[in-house]
């Protein structure tokens, strides 16, 4: 009996040793950059034994982490980078869970760019769709907005004026309008481009970019809500009509 419990304490700890040496352990991180091997090789595609994949002297967590590409040297933003050439940037392909290298992550022939953007699910072989939402809060002066869930871009906006508030409520996206003019007493912003309309009541508001002013994260329009340009042509390009708007 005692013969039997030493040569069971003998085999765990082997496998322990084992489970240690041989990376068993998905919490390994061979190059001390706080990313384990495992999301290196598996969700990153960064090299996880040396701490600065791209050589550009910034650590690739430090670079995940402020939204650069620790692939891609030269100050390379994730959301600019499209490694697999699928239509869907590697910043939105971790955010969601899709293969960076993998153009069409669930194996239906529709990549994941594709899917993204017509609102269906690239994690499931099937016709489910996928929850696009947008959610305004006008306390904080700031826009999120998600696929299924996953959060993919959080930014500052301006909403109305005391005078002129932006309405509250849940909405749906009505129609893309590419450039507009605004105009009205005292002011008039020709071309402002990315406009997603989605109110009539009382009168047409929109969500859209603004050139005009660099507050963004305190109330500036007549009722809509403002997005800098570098914020609001990715938004745009995103949004499908019928997409839910949340405004609190
Ligand atoms: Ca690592
Ligand atoms: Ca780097
Ligand atoms: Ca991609
Ligand atoms: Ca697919």
């Amino acid at each position: 009996m005692k013969r039997l419990l030493f040569y069971g304490i003998c085999l765990i700890l082997f496998l322990s040793f084992y489970s240690i040496a041989y990376g068993i352990d998905n919490s390994r991180d061979s190059d001390n950059d706080g990313l384990s091997d495992n999301d290196e090789i598996y969700i990153y595609y960064t090299n996880p034994d040396y701490y600065d994949t791209d050589v550009d002297g910034y650590d690739d967590k430090w670079e995940i982490e402020s939204g650069y590409s620790p692939r891609h040297a030269n100050g390379r933003k994730m959301i600019n980078v499209d490694s697999d050439g699928d239509g869907l940037n590697d910043k939105w392909e971790i955010a969601i869970g899709t293969d960076l290298l993998k153009s069409d992550t669930d194996g239906d022939d529709y990549n994941d760019g594709q899917e993204v953007n017509s609102g269906f699910d690239p994690l499931k072989n099937n016709l489910a769709k996928s929850k696009k939402l947008i959610k305004v809060d006008l306390a904080k002066q700031n826009l999120t907005y998600s696929f299924d869930g996953h959060i993919l871009e959080s930014f500052p906006i301006s909403s109305g004026v005391p005078r002129l508030p932006t309405p509250k409520g849940n909405f749906k996206i009505l129609d893309k309008v590419l450039a507009k003019n605004y105009g009205g007493a005292g002011y008039y912003y020709p071309n402002t481009k990315w406009n997603l309309h989605f109110t009539t009541i009382n009168y047409r508001y929109y969500i859209h970019g603004a050139y005009w002013h660099n507050k963004f994260g305190q109330p500036m329009s007549h009722g809509c809500v403002n997005v800098s340009y570098e914020n609001m042509e990715k938004l745009y390009d995103w949004t499908n009509v019928e997409t839910d708007v949340e405004i609190k």
